[in-house]
C-alpha cells in the first residue's frame, strides 16, 4: 500500500511514527513542510524535515519534540560572545552539523530534494521524505506595528520569539505562488492509495504545503481517499499555538472548523477525538465521513491506533 502524508513538524512526525507502527509494509512518501525554513548564520535550517528525519531516524530530543537528543550549545554561546545573534533560537551543536551539510551541498548546486535524501542515508527514516518544493518559500506572518499599520515577520520569529504572543493578522508562505513541487512530489501524489493529513497545523504545515501550485489539484485528482486528522482536541490544540494562525485565516479552533476549512472538495475523511464526539454529526453534514477515536499521541501504540482508524476510515470512502 502505498501511502503519502502531508506533514510539518512535531505533529506530522510522531504520527509517522505511529502509522509505520501500524502499517509496516506500507511504502511512505511524506511530503514535508519548507516554509517554517530559515537561514541563520549563513545556514539554510529546515525545521520541520529535520523533525521528521531526527524523529523517524531516532535522533530526537524526545520531551522537547524538536532539536537532537544529547545536545550541547557551545557553538551558540560562541555566536553570543561574539554578539552574534538571533539569541532566540536554538540551534544546538548536533543539529548545526546537519545544517552546514545542507548548506554546502546546496552551495555545491545540489537541490534541497536531493540534500534531504543525502540526509536521509544517515538517519534512514524508514520513509521517503521529500521537501514540497526545492523553490525558496518563507511564511511570515503579518503583525500590527507600533504607528497602526502592519508589519511581516519571520514564522520563526512569530513563533519562538514572540510566542504568538501578538495576533496573526495574515499568514503569507512568501514565494508560494511562484514555487514547483519538488521532483517526487505530484508522481507520489497520483500513485498513492490514501493521502493523510496527519494532526499538523492546518494553515502553517498542511496550509503551507498546499499553497505550492499543483499539489492541492493533484490531490483532488488523484481519485483516491483523503483522511485528516484533527490537530485541535476540545477546542485548542493539543500543542503549540495552532489557534493564532486559525484565526489568521478566520477559522475558529474547533475540529469541525479545521474540517470545513479543508472542505469536502479535499477532504473525504475525518477523525476528531472522542471528546468532540458532538462534531460527527456536523461533519459529515458537510459531506466528509467523521469519527471519534482517541487522538492523543501518548506513545506509539496509542498513535498505531490512530493510524489504523485513519487506514479504517479510508477504506470506507474509496
Ligand atoms: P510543528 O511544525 O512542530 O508545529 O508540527 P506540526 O505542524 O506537524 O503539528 C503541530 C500540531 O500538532 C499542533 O497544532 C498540535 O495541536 C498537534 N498535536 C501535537 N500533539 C498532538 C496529539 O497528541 N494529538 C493531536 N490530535 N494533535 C497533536
Ligand atoms: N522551537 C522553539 O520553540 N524554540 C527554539 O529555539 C527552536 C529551535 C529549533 C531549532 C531547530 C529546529 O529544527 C527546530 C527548532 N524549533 C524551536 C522548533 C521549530 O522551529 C518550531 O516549533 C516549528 O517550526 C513550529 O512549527
Ligand atoms: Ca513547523
Amino acid at each position: 500500500r502505498r501511502i503519502v502524508v502531508l506533514s510539518g513538524g512535531i505533529g506530522g512526525a510522531r504520527f509517522l511514527r505511529g502509522l509505520l507502527r501500524a502499517a509496516p509494509e506500507a511504502e511512505v512518501t511524506v511530503i514535508g513542510n519548507t516554509g517554517d525554513d530559515i537561514h541563520l548564520f549563513g545556514l539554510k535550517v529546515c525545521p520541520d524535515l529535520d523533525t521528521v528525519m531526527y524523529t523517524l531516524g531516532g535522533g530526537i530530543h524526545e520531551e522537547q519534540g524538536w532539536g537532537r537528543a544529547d545536545e550541547s550549545f557551545a557553538v551558540k554561546e560562541e555566536l553570543a560572545a561574539y554578539g552574534v545573534g538571533p539569541e532566540w533560537f536554538g540551534l544546538g551543536d548536533r543539529d548545526f552539523a546537519t545544517h552546514i551539510v545542507r548548506t554546502q551541498m546546496l552551495g555545491a548546486g545540489y537541490p534541497l530534494s536531493a540534500v534531504t535524501e543525502a540526509l536521509c542515508q544517515r538517519w534512514e527514516p524508514g520513509v521517503r521524505l521529500l521537501p514540497m518544493t526545492d523553490d525558496r518559500v518563507e511564511t511570515h506572518v503579518l503583525v500590527d506595528d507600533e504607528s497602526g499599520g502592519r508589519r511581516a515577520v519571520h514564522f520563526q520569529e512569530y513563533w519562538v520569539r514572540m510566542r504568538a504572543g501578538v495576533p496573526a493578522r495574515a499568514v503569507v508562505p512568501v514565494g508560494a505562488d511562484q514555487s514547483k513541487p519538488a521532483p517526487g512530489v505530484l508522481e507520489a501524489i497520483a500513485e498513492a492509495d490514501v493521502v493523510v493529513f496527519p494532526p499538523s497545523n492546518p494553515v502553517v504545515s498542511v496550509g503551507t504545503i498546499l499553497a505550492v501550485p499543483g499539489i492541492r489539484e493533484a490531490i483532488a485528482d488523484a481519485g483516491v481517499p483523503v483522511v485528516g486528522l484533527s490537530p485541535i482536541v476540545g477546542d485548542a490544540p493539543v500543542r503549540g499555538m495552532a489557534d493564532k494562525v486559525l484565526a489568521a485565516v478566520g477559522v475558529e479552533a474547533t475540529a469541525t472548523a479545521v474540517a470545513l476549512h479543508y472542505g469536502s472538495g479535499l477532504l473525504d475523511a475525518w477523525l476528531v477525538d472522542t471528546v468532540d464526539a458532538g462534531a460527527v454529526a456536523e461533519v459529515e453534514a458537510a459531506g466528509i465521513r467523521c469519527r471519534a477515536v482517541p487522538l492523543l499521541m501518548k506513545d506509539t501504540e496509542a498513535t498505531a491506533e490512530m493510524a489504523r482508524a485513519a487506514l479504517t476510515i479510508a477504506t470506507e470512502v474509496d
